[in-house]
């Protein structure tokens, strides 16, 4: 498992709530609700939630995300160790049958490095273990915005 450098560590208390957003998308049984992106501050990278759902009846797991407008996108979730919050990349994020799965602050999120602000809006692809696939716009909230 891949190390978080200590800066990152409190990066994510700083969020506050998450107003929620009509940003939504389904691709088969799987859907994306509430999808919202927040750039990090200067070149650091930002974080992204979104209730993640499966309507199958097997369980599915999410695998890799990617974005032209970043660098590199990463499954994370955050783990309490020593009474300190830290972040921890994982392999793949299940979601069991007929369930959901939240990403919100302080739990599981991704993390999008090297996003590059275009004219056109952020598109996300998320992958899963299912070779199934699920495209989404995030709504974009800056620091201190909402
Ligand atoms: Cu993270």
């Amino acid at each position: 498992m891949n190390k978080i450098p200590l800066f990152l560590v409190c990066f994510l208390s700083l969020s506050g709530a998450i107003i929620a957003s009509k940003v939504s998308a389904e691709a088969g049984s799987l859907s994306v609700e509430d999808a919202v992106f927040r750039p990090g501050i200067g070149n650091r990278p930002g974080v992204m939630f979104f209730k993640l759902s499966n309507s199958s009846d097997m369980s599915k797991a999410l695998i890799s995300a990617n974005s032209t407008s970043a660098l590199k996108i990463e499954i994370h979730t955050h783990d309490m160790k020593d009474g300190v919050m830290r972040m921890r990349r994982l392999e793949k994020l299940t979601v069991d049958a007929q369930s959901s799965v939240l990403l919100k602050p302080h739990g599981f999120h991704l993390m999008v490095f090297g996003y590059t602000a275009s004219e056109e809006k952020m598109s996300v692809t998320l992958k899963f273990d299912t070779e199934e696939q699920i495209s989404f716009v995030p709504e974009i909230i800056a620091y201190g915005s909402k």
